[in-house]
């Protein structure tokens, strides 16, 4: 047992809000990263384009929709404005947008015709607006800049419906006239409360925190409880991506970014908040699509690796794929994405856990370990404080062949695992380890060599306080 300090009664009271929740319930979602670097084969234009050159022909957001259904995505992110300042919708405020490009004849709007394929195919819509603006004057003269930017974020946050996500990214350069801006981030934050309340605001933002790679790697423990003011926004700034040096997939996690949330790092900590991370990584080197890079998109085994580190590591997953000059999403990508889903719906098609005989060693007597049994947050399964570990076991109605176990805090009472194991009875009588982990949150899966067995026990070793879980699969 680790000693208890005192701190760990404080770190519970960190818990999600409500929008906070709801992106992590969503655990899988996408990024499309569209804009005038389609044309110009680049990743970070300079705001010198002409708009003439954003030209797609055979724009469809449906097709991107159905495809991002098919790989189970809950959402879309789309790149309303990236840093060359060129924007998808027809924005009052700027002559840097479609309205002066060739897309439907100078009458289109990407941002209506995708927010409007999502509503209809029932997924939710969230906007990219980049700070860093290389097009417009009046980048770097402070309150005048930041009045347009909230022209445009008004714009985004009034006219296309609900919106579960306002995405800043933490990039910050110099503007056309050599200056830098200083964003007024509580203006720009008070506005989104105001015109959107259920929107998280991400990265430079404080409700989804940036995992720190653009890569796909993951931290072996992610905690959602971090120390105050670790990744205020000029922070991320200072760490994100510096340079359009093409290198930013190489970079992993940091080595002194590793731990960010353990009981011993946040001992000295002057104030706690739930941040929960999210990883963002792209299908292919890019974030922009180039047909160079057709035969480089990424595997469907390497995509299922990054599912299962993130959505099955307490992360969500935000996953890039570029549409192509025709303005579709290209066929291996589709075929990847599709790939993706039928598999994660194969594997999780049937959960033992639903038909099996449900005990734990101690309860408290209001929420029994039967709670585990349903896949939300209305019930739990919780011990008596003190209790720091506890065990489930769970009688499967007959043997089975068993590969999977997913494990889900009730993080409504914030997160409070730090270390598990996963056992499985063999037809000798004895228990066999299957998986042993430190974190859960809001979601572990672990994914382990098949065993027949017709019983299996999660074994919660360490707790900073009594643990409380939601969910338990089995499958
Ligand atoms: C970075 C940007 O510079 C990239 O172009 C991309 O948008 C990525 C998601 O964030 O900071």
């Amino acid at each position: 047992m680790y000693p208890q300090f005192e701190t760990d009664k404080i770190l519970v009271k960190c818990h999600p809000s409500p929008r906070q929740l709801a992106v992590e319930q969503m655990e899988f979602y996408a990024f499309a990263h569209f804009t005038v670097n389609t044309f110009t084969d680049k990743e970070w234009g300079d705001g010198n384009e002409p708009e003439t050159i954003f030209d797609p022909t055979a724009l469809d957001a449906d097709q991107w929709v159905d495809a991002l259904k098919a790989a189970g995505a809950a959402g879309l992110l789309l790149t309303c404005k990236h840093h060359d300042g060129f924007c998808l919708w027809p924005s009052k405020y700027t002559e840097h947008c479609v309205k002066n490009s060739p897309f439907r004849g100078g009458k289109g709007d990407v941002v209506r015709e995708v927010s409007d394929a999502c509503r209809k195919g029932g997924i939710k819509f969230g906007v990219y607006l980049s700070p860093w603006d290389r097009n417009s004057r009046l980048y770097g003269q402070g309150k005048a800049y930041d009045d347009y930017f909230c022209n445009q974020l008004t714009e985004l946050c009034t006219e296309y419906g609900e919106l579960f996500s306002v995405w800043f990214d933490g990039a910050c350069g110099e503007g056309p006239n050599g200056k830098k801006q200083v964003y007024d981030w509580d203006r720009y934050y008070a506005l989104i409360r105001k015109l959107q309340p259920n929107a998280a605001i991400a990265i430079s933002g404080p409700d989804i925190r940036w995992c720190g790679n653009e890569a796909g790697d993951t931290r072996e423990s992610e905690w959602s409880v971090l120390p105050t003011g670790f990744d205020d926004p000029d922070a991320v700034a200072a760490k994100s991506q510096q340079a359009d040096d093409g290198k930013f997939r190489e970079k992993k996690i940091s080595e002194t970014e590793r731990d960010l949330g353990s009981r011993f790092f946040l001992e000295n900590a002057a104030g706690y908040a739930w941040r929960p991370a999210e990883t963002d990584t792209s299908i292919r080197p890019g974030w922009f699509y180039h047909a160079s890079e057709d035969d480089k998109v990424r595997s469907t085994e390497t995509l299922l690796d990054i599912w299962y580190r993130t959505v099955g590591g307490n992360s969500t997953l935000l996953l890039n794929i570029p549409p192509d000059r025709r303005g579709l999403f290209h066929e291996t990508d589709v075929q990847r994405l599709r790939e993706m889903g039928e598999t994660l719906r194969k594997t999780f098609a049937v959960n033992f856990a639903e038909t099996a005989a449900i005990t734990a060693d101690r309860d408290d007597g209001y929420h029994p370990a039967e709670n585990v049994r349903e896949n939300n947050y209305q019930a739990y399964y919780k011990p008596f404080d003190g209790e720091n570990a506890v065990m489930l076991t769970f009688k499967l109605e007959k043997p089975q062949e068993v590969t999977h176990v997913v494990l889900k805090e009730h993080i409504p009472m914030s997160q409070r695992i730090e270390k598990y194991a996963v056992e499985a009875k063999l037809p000798d009588g004895a228990w066999r380890e299957l998986a042993k982990g430190t974190t859960v949150g809001y979601q572990k899966i672990e994914r382990f060599e098949a065993v027949r067995t017709d019983a299996l026990r999660i074994r919660i070793l360490d707790s900073r306080v009594c643990p409380v879980l939601s969910f338990v699969g089995i499958y």
